[in-house]
């Protein structure tokens, strides 16, 4: 019997979301679409400059372990906060939601990681993060029973950002291995992948993970080409399985020879694009951990990736579970 789900690890991270203009993003050097990490005092400083903002647990994996929770499945969470106000917010959150979390604080110092999000009008995030309390995750916060006891272990690329974490995921995967589980990841970002491309393909090709999400920048990124078919044609070989999300074009799950298309959901409008890679990973992994098909997994990430790039904030309000059986998924 298992006791989760899915396990997920991540920075663990409040995001403070603003809309801005185009013009915005260049003048304060923001990479577009893309994860930047920032020191204290340019915290202070895009702070001072964003306009009137709201504050909302994200993280990348800590939005997929609400995911999943909100479709009804187990989920487990490990991530770094401080003993402070954000710290406090996010631990209130994931726990309301009903995921497991129980990863012990730091008492205040370094404090809880905060990314200062800006939208555009088009609706894409320009993330800009400082990790605080999340340089400290380490193996010290591993929770073998729970990964052992969680059908799949998830964590973020992101992960190999803070110094300490990635011994922290080789322990978890290993218990989750010996326990005859499997261990997912996503790879989080483009630039993240640029930055580690050659750790990333290594715990693919040696089978430390054995399911992976990318969107299709990342995927590029990874082998460094400009073509999608040969890119999809290499992580078919490097990865027993893998979710690539295509935006506006939906997704393509692969495994060994089997290729499966999945369409996006009909938007009206897209607000903000927050998460939307985080709840395509929460619908794909409550699916598969439920015993679902391909098809069926890939339909329900497009839903909740649907939903929540549809509301500002990269959690979803709405009940991922009635919604889906709204869809005729569930
Ligand atoms: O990016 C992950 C997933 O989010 C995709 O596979 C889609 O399901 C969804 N998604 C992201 N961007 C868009 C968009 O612009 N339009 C639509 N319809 N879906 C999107």
């Amino acid at each position: 019997m298992s006791e989760y789900d899915v396990l997920c690890i991540g920075n663990a991270i409040v995001d403070i979301i603003a809309r801005c203009d185009e013009a915005f993003l260049e003048d304060n050097n923001i990479i577009r679409g893309a994860m930047n990490l920032i020191d204290v005092d340019r915290a202070t400083l895009l702070y001072e400059r964003m306009g009137q903002a709201i504050e909302a647990s994200g993280g990348s994996a800590g939005n997929t372990a609400a995911g999943i929770a909100s479709f009804g499945g187990r989920a487990a969470y490990f991530g770094k906060v401080s003993n402070d106000t954000l710290g406090g917010i996010f631990t209130h959150d994931i726990r309301a939601q009903g995921v497991a979390f129980d990863t012990r604080p730091l008492d205040g110092n370094p404090p809880t990681a905060r990314s200062m999000i800006f939208v555009t009008p088009d609706g894409e995030r320009s993330m800009n993060t400082y990790l605080g309390a999340c340089v400290e995750l380490g193996p010290e916060d591993v929770e073998e029973e729970k990964a052992k006891g969680a059908k799949v272990s998830y964590f973020e690329g992101y992960l190999w950002d803070p110094p300490r974490a990635k011994e922290a995921i080789r322990m978890t995967a290993d218990a989750a291995h010996a326990a005859g589980r499997e261990v997912a990841m996503s790879l989080s970002d483009p630039f993240c992948v640029d930055r580690y491309r050659d750790e990333f393909l290594e715990l693919l090709r040696s089978g430390r993970v054995n399911i992976v999400f990318a969107n299709e920048h990342e995927l590029l990124s990874l082998y460094q080409t400009s073509s999608f078919e040969s890119a999809l044609d290499a992580i078919r070989k490097d990865c027993r399985l893998a979710a690539v999300t295509r935006s506006e074009r939906g997704s393509i799950v692969v495994r060994g020879e089997e290729t499966v298309p999945v369409d996006a959901i009909t938007i009206d409008e897209v607000v903000d694009t927050t998460g939307a890679g985080d709840l395509y990973a929460a619908g794909f992994l409550y699916g598969y951990t439920s015993g679902r098909s391909l098809a069926d997994c890939g339909r329900l990430g497009s839903l909740a990736a649907g939903l929540v790039i549809q509301q500002i904030g990269p959690r979803p309000q709405k009940n991922l579970r009635y919604e889906a059986e709204q869809a005729g998924l569930l």
